[in-house]
């Protein structure tokens, strides 16, 4: 495959509820869209980086730096046998994943295409359906939280996700068991406790809850090795996993019992593939993450999350969730049973709403042949 062209998008869509973490609260997702086309086919990559570097180190910002300056120099022109191929001629750019995932996912894209498969079966996934959870942020009071989760429990969600931060913890889990009972539960605080909170979080051991997701530090693996030893309640690691290497290091030091595995987190589809095998090796179960995507990141991440490591529900809700008019039609819908059919087409296997992109965008850039 040869990519000869490559198209930076920054859209902005407005979400149609805030979303609050215990890092901040956002009431518009705006993004870097990624469009490579080559051979007469076009392929697209969401990039999960955000305005501000909260969740991660990386930026819209530097994602576009990133691409415009040092990836697509790496890639417009150049022959590939396959997308994987893709790892390696970024590899001498340290970090900056967000960037080289958009990227690379768009070839992922654009190869299966190519080849006229749908991405999952590209990626090696074994199912066409996929189990769909939901995360709930902060909210503005328990009875709004507990409407939400009633609301999300009634739409058939496999599994709901609180977010948590220092004094919208424990209690607030009490009130979603008390009022709820036995339903599936878990709780992600990125990041926001230190070592020193190890009692207080023990407190939520009573709960019965399926994992707590990265309740210490973004680089803390150790601490949370030490914390995983003193909890009933299984650690999720989220933000810590930034590549194989790094859950490698936590998981020989007990660092968790599951991971959350994000393409944009892990550097593209090729190394989160790596990371869900290496689990599967490990006898640790993975679920898909999400990051308020689009539609189209959205599908993205249903393709992978049909690889057969990913038993536990993913963060990976309906569009209406999120937006109003999703980028794509028909939008993503979870059946009552709460799960989402896989796209079937080839490729992401959506159909892109180019009239919503161009409405939503804020600027946009184009490289070819000719800049590389
Ligand atoms: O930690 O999983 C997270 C959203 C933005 C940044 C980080 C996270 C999240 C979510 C939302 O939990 C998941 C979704 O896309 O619904
Ligand atoms: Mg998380």
């Amino acid at each position: 495959m040869r990519i000869e062209r490559l198209e930076l998008a920054l859209l902005k869509l407005p979400l149609v509820h805030f979303f609050e973490t215990s890092f901040s609260r956002v009431h518009d997702k705006t993004f870097i869209l990624v469009r490579v086309a080559g051979d007469g086919l076009v392929g697209y990559g969401e990039c999960v980086a955000d305005q501000d570097p909260y969740y991660s180190s990386e930026t819209n910002d530097s994602a576009w730096h990133i691409i415009a300056r040092f990836i697509a120099p790496r890639v417009i022109g150049h022959e590939f046998t396959h997308p994987r191929d893709l790892v390696a001629a970024l590899a001498s750019i340290r970090g900056h994943n967000m960037a080289k995932a958009a990227v690379e996912m768009a070839a992922w894209d654009l190869y299966a295409r190519q080849q006229g498969l749908p991405l999952w079966r590209a990626l090696g996934g074994v199912r066409d359906r996929i189990a769909s959870g939901v995360s709930v942020g902060i909210q503005d009071s328990v009875d709004q939280l507990l409407a939400a989760v009633e609301r999300e429990l009634a739409a058939g969600y496999r599994r709901i996700k609180i977010k948590i931060k220092q004094g919208w913890d424990v209690g607030v889990v009490e009130a979603v068991r008390r009022r709820f009972g036995p339903v599936s539960l878990m709780v992600d605080a990125n990041g926001a406790y230190r070592a020193s909170d190890a009692d207080h979080l023990a407190g939520l051991d009573a709960f019965a809850l399926m994992m707590i997701e990265q309740p210490l530090d973004y680089d803390d693996i150790l601490d949370h090795a030490t914390l995983q030893r003193r909890l009933r309640t299984p650690i999720c690691l989220d933000e810590s996993i930034k590549s194989v290497n790094a859950a490698r290091e936590a998981l020989s030091l007990g660092a968790c019992r599951i991971i959350n595995i994000k393409p944009g987190r892990m550097g593209g589809f090729t190394e989160s593939i790596r990371l869900h095998d290496l689990c599967a090796a490990s006898g640790i179960p993975v679920w898909h993450g999400g990051m308020l995507e689009s539609g189209i990141g959205r599908a993205a991440n249903i393709h992978l999350s049909t690889l057969p490591n990913f038993t536990l529900p993913g963060d990976i809700a309906a569009s209406k969730r999120y937006f109003s008019a999703d980028l794509i039609d028909p939008p993503i819908e979870v059946a009552s049973d709460g799960t989402i059919a896989v796209p079937a087409g080839p490729g992401l296997g959506v159909a892109i709403r180019q009239d919503r992109i161009d409405a939503a965008t804020v600027t946009r850039e184009v490289f070819d042949v000719a800049h590389a």
